[in-house]
């Protein structure tokens, strides 16, 4: 991929930093399936300190993440309480229905990317032979295809109060939550205190080239690992890619506002193109639009054109886009963007 193009499908399409990349070739490695890994056990011990949990797992992806939480805290033909918008119900593959036999209830995420508590509380099943049982509860923050909204601590603590009083567990799909914490300016710990588990991403919009982590209790922690290596997810002398999520957690999490502040940029400059619907402004790294239907060009077209211009977007819905920014788009990038927009729907 030519380094000129101003990539803004995903923030997982961060490549590794310089610093990173000296890091990885420097690492300490050993087989991390017999816990001989340092650089894991850094990155682990480290992932949990700054989540005020007691422990955590390095695994190669967000979705295996969540899933692994999922499987730790239901059994086959339990039910989890999640939005109809949420990554774990859309975008997993079904991985909790195919793979653990576990059963999604999705109810409506609100445009805040909430839930609501009522909503949750009506969807608990009752103890009736007929029914499911549920077990979990899990929320997203940011929530991405709410465009990327931010929930806020104080949400958070009602949904971990009513699973508390309805004897659930709670999970939060936090692959940004970093970006959430930094939006709302609170130490990621506030947002994740009523929490099970939690999983995050250092692959998005902390650069790392892949990789994420879940967090919770030693016992949930230990229950992972076990399941992690079920799903062949053990990665021996895997501390060449921890060393990145190392520079993610030390360097890169304190940077997210600059992402926002172009994101917001990016959003106000997309607002003066005649024939494009923004969404409302953007809370975190995500800007989402909507094509006017005098718009004749199909979104591949779209995206055909923004690439002989030396942007790379993406469609997320028919007639929906998602612009998303991250380290590597500057100033420079989000100006070549807009200017190409205006060229590519003039
Ligand atoms: N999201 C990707 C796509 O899968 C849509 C993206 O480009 O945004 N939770 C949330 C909220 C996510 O947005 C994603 C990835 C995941 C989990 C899964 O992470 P990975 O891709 O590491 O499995």
């Amino acid at each position: 991929m030519n380094n000129d193009f101003v990539d803004l499908r995903s923030d997982t399409v961060t490549k590794p930093t310089p610093e990173m990349r000296e890091a990885m070739a420097e690492a300490e490695v050993g087989d991390d399936v017999y816990g001989d890994d340092l650089t894991v056990n850094t990155l682990q011990e480290k992932a949990a300190d700054m989540l005020g949990k007691e422990a955590a797992l390095f695994v190669p992806s967000g979705t295996m993440g969540n899933l692994l939480a999922i499987l730790v805290h239901c059994a086959r033909g339990e039910e989890v309480i999640c939005g109809d918008k949420s990554h774990i119900y859309v975008n997993e593959a079904g991985g909790m229905a195919a793979l653990g036999g576990i059963f999604p209830h999705p109810i409506p995420n609100q445009k805040d990317g909430t839930l609501r508590l009522e909503d949750i509380r009506a969807s608990i099943q009752p103890d009736d032979s007929h029914r499911t049982i549920t077990r979990l509860v899990c929320i997203e923050n940011t929530q991405n295809m709410c465009g990327g909204v931010v929930l806020s601590v104080d949400y958070t603590q009602q949904v971990g109060q009513l699973a508390k009083e309805n004897g659930l567990k709670f999970h939060i799909d936090g692959a940004r939550i970093f970006n959430a914490a930094a939006a709302l300016s609170v130490d990621i710990k506030e947002l994740v205190v009523p929490a099970d588990s939690v999983m995050f991403c250092l692959s998005k919009g902390l650069v790392s080239p892949v990789g994420s982590m879940l967090v919770g209790s030693k016992d949930f922690i230990a229950r992972a690992h076990r399941l992690r290596k079920m799903l062949g997810g053990g990665m021996r002398q895997v501390g060449v890619i921890a060393a990145a999520g190392l520079v993610s957690l030390e360097k890169m999490t304190g940077r997210l506002k600059q992402d926002h502040a172009r994101a917001k940029n990016l959003y106000e400059a997309l607002k003066q193109i005649p024939r494009l619907r923004l969404a409302a402004e953007p809370s975190s790294n995500m800007v989402y639009f909507d094509l006017d239907d005098s718009i004749q060009l199909t979104e591949n077209q779209i995206v055909a054109e923004m690439k002989k211009h030396g942007v790379l977007v993406d469609w997320s819905a028919p007639r929906q886009f998602r612009l998303v920014t991250h380290y590597w788009v500057d100033d420079a990038g989000v100006e070549k963007t807009v200017k190409a927009f205006a060229k590519v729907l003039a």
